[in-house]
């Protein structure tokens, strides 16, 4: 039975390019081909259930705007009510998977017993749905932001119980996400880092995150979750520094503990942007190590500075992003999720509904046009011609070689580069064609 919270909105269809609905894809077709195989395949849409669900609107300067009938967010009955029309939402869009903190689907308890018991409750509910409707389950994560609890921190907070609640919930939430088919493990670190190094031991902190996640690779093992784990990484907002700042940040913290085997990344755009790198630079540092998990879509306001978790609508942006996503062999068992919020003046159903249709569209676009691309072949034949020096044997055998056989080369043919153009505005127009 419908729950009435978005009476008069239809399921969505693909309506093509020239439809003028609110309400409509004009570019997301799920089941076109694009390179030999279907799009929902391709891009595998998720929804964050936070930000559509749990999030009630507020600020730093005022609070609740939202006002849902599943609020307030304390009682088992109004969680079961919130997953009702999540799926509702689901299906409206038709968007193959979600995602979901512990936080965000069962009412928070205060205790771990009850938070146990109430995540396990809804997540039998939430199964039950899965099953009836073909919903998939991108990845569950933990909330360890949140509550006061966390204010210093889970794994790295120097209070030893904290680590251990920490390390009760991720198990949890592990075995839920497990229990419900759930194809990746996300750990983000909100807390984990410092406000100030004068009552910060980073050493000892990062020691305690190391070894938390191996912890957690240990238990993915030992229950059989054939998903993946992946880091989230962010250079800050809550923390003042978070340890997981950037990929390359977070990919020598892997190595350093032995997991650049077992654990890869989610890279989220608007955190790219707070790092000060574009979306493809994190994708391309990511793929270069064969790390990258899958992504959170979004944007972030480039005049604000904060986290805006705005829906991507950057058309030139994503197809970039796609074009290295594509690049790395796609996006395998991870997917685009959209970690991305309506505005707080959003208020009504329908902007739920036409923020993530909007999204599913800019994806679609842009994934095209870097499709377009990619069969195109004039990106890769630039980046060939530009290396295709290194193809000579002299070139190969130097990198074999010492600094004092390439000086006495050097001397001996005369070497003296020709500068060369890096042909920058050249690749800049050929992107602008697909776009
Ligand atoms: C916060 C953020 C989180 C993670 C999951 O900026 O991106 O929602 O994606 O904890
Ligand atoms: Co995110």
């Amino acid at each position: 039975m419908s729950t009435g919270f978005f009476d008069g909105i239809e399921k969505l269809a693909y309506e093509g390019v020239d439809s003028t609905s609110d309400l409509a894809f004009r570019h997301y077709n799920p089941d076109e081909i694009v390179m030999g195989k279907r799009m929902e395949e391709h891009l595998r849409f998720a929804i964050a259930y936070w930000h559509s669900f749990a999030w009630e609107g507020g600020d730093p300067f005022g609070g609740q705007t939202l006002v849902r009938p599943w609020h307030p967010q304390d009682d088992m009955g109004r969680a079961k009510m919130k997953a009702d029309v999540a799926f509702e939402m689901f299906d409206i869009l038709n968007a193959p998977y979600f995602c979901w903190h512990d936080a965000d689907i069962r009412p928070e308890q205060g205790n771990f017993a009850d938070n146990l018991s109430t995540l396990n409750e809804i997540t039998d509910y939430i199964g039950e749905k899965m099953q009836a409707t073909g919903m998939k389950l991108l990845w569950g994560t933990a909330n360890m932001f949140s509550h006061m609890r966390w204010m210093g921190g889970a794994s790295t907070n120097p209070d030893p119980d904290v680590f251990a609640f920490a390390a009760a919930t991720v198990k949890g939430c592990m075995d839920a996400t497990h229990k419900l088919g759930g194809e990746n493990y996300v750990l983000w670190g909100g807390r984990e880092g410092y406000e100030t190094l004068l009552n910060t031991d980073m050493g000892q902190e990062l020691d305690h995150m190391g070894r938390f996640l191996s912890m957690v690779v240990d238990y993915k093992h030992k229950i059989g979750f054939k998903g993946q784990i992946l880091v989230e990484p962010k250079p800050q907002e809550p923390s003042k520094h978070q340890y997981d700042y950037d990929a390359a940040t977070c990919i020598g913290f892997l190595r350093k503990y032995g997991l650049e085997n077992e654990v890869k990344l989610n890279l989220e755009q608007g955190h790219a942007i707070l790092a000060g790198h574009s979306f493809e630079h994190e994708i391309a540092v990511a793929a270069s190590e064969g790390m990258l998990g899958s992504i959170d879509m979004n944007r972030n306001d480039y005049q604000s500075g904060w986290d805006t978790d705005q829906f991507p609508n950057n058309v030139p942006e994503v197809a970039l992003t796609y074009y290295h996503i594509i690049q790395a062999g796609g996006l395998g068992a991870g997917g685009t999720n959209f970690d991305a919020k309506i505005r707080r003046q959003s208020i009504d159903p329908i902007d739920l509904i036409a923020s993530h249709a909007g999204g599913m569209d800019v994806c679609a676009r842009g994934f095209k046009a870097a499709a377009a691309m990619v069969e195109d072949g004039g990106l890769q034949k630039a980046l060939d011609d530009r290396y295709a020096g290194w193809k000579t044997p002299e070139a190969e055998a130097m990198l074999n070689s010492d600094l004092a056989s390439i000086s006495e080369r050097v001397l001996s043919d005369g070497i003296n580069p020709a500068p060369r153009s890096g042909r920058q505005e050249i690749l800049e127009n050929y992107v602008n064609r697909f776009v």
